[in-house]
């Protein structure tokens, strides 16, 4: 770990406070937010739920490490390693359980028909659980070329995925009642607008730049997409489920009404 100036110590420190905060609230939210939605859809509310209490936790111990590995300066201005390592492998535990349930939470919105949702939910959470496993061997090695060729077989799984939403689920997608159907659309693109993001900060090493702000220019970035594709995702979903609820409900009545009605 480099040097660092006050100000990015404070910004790394604060971008995990906010995305800790961020987490808490959501968790809330999708878990009061489960009964404004029709029964056969709190499913994927409960699955946003697990997804935001797990990065929640990991946040917070993300948190307590950042703050134990550094020390204000002796004497100056800014804060010098302590000697405790930072540890980052929270957030590959983190994916491995919250990224399969991603990707289940969008197919679980869709209420499918049942054989055809558990094959996608399975496939799509195997490929998940891979792209992470495979992806850390990677992250940790020490060269470059290690890290290429880890980082190249993670990305197959990831290719899979990303092709399996835009053919199968795209079909699925047309049957989907149309006040959802821009809403699901909308969840995928920030599906891989966001996971597309981590890729990227991968590569970071390869591009030869280190130092402080390598370091602050990742944990931050982090923070942004994790905020975007967990709680922002779960947000959409829950924007899914409600329309299909009041595309659901009979004449006159609301989307709540409907759904307190049924869930009781
Ligand atoms: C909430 C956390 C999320 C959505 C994390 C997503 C992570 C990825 C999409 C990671 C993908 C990777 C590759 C495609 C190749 C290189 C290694 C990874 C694991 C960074």
């Amino acid at each position: 770990m480099p040097e660092l100036s006050s100000f990015q110590y404070s910004l790394v420190y604060n971008a995990f406070s906010f995305t800790f905060a961020a987490m808490f609230a959501s968790f809330i939210f999708f878990v009061l937010g489960r009964q404004n939605v029709a029964p056969k859809y709190r499913g994927a509310l409960v699955m946003s739920a697990l997804v935001v209490a797990v990065a929640g936790y990991h946040y917070f111990r993300i948190f307590e490490s950042w703050s134990s590995a550094f020390i204000p300066a002796e004497g100056g201005a800014g804060f010098v390693p302590s000697g405790t390592a930072f540890n980052d492998a929270y957030r590959y535990v983190d994916w491995l359980l919250t990224v399969p349930l991603l990707t289940a939470e969008l197919v679980a919105v869709l209420a499918l028909p049942r054989k055809q949702s558990n094959s996608l939910t399975a496939r799509l959470a195997i490929a998940a659980g891979l792209m992470i496993i495979l992806g850390y061997p990677g992250e940790v090695a020490d060269d470059n070329v290690t890290r290429a060729v880890w980082g190249f077989i993670s990305t197959l799984p990831f290719v899979y995925i990303v092709w399996t939403l835009f053919t199968e689920l795209g079909e699925a997608m047309q049957r989907q009642p149309e006040e959802a159907r821009v809403l699901i659309r909308n969840a995928r693109l920030l599906l891989l607008g966001t996971w597309g993001f981590y890729p990227i900060v991968y590569m970071v090493p390869f591009l030869g730049i280190a130092g402080a702000s390598t370091v602050v220019a990742i944990q931050v970035g982090y923070c942004i997409a994790d905020v975007a594709a967990k709680c922002g995702y779960g947000l959409l979903i829950y924007s899914i489920a409600r329309a299909k609820t009041a595309a659901e409900a009979p004449e006159g009545v609301s989307a709540t009404e409907y759904a307190v009605a049924a869930g009781d």
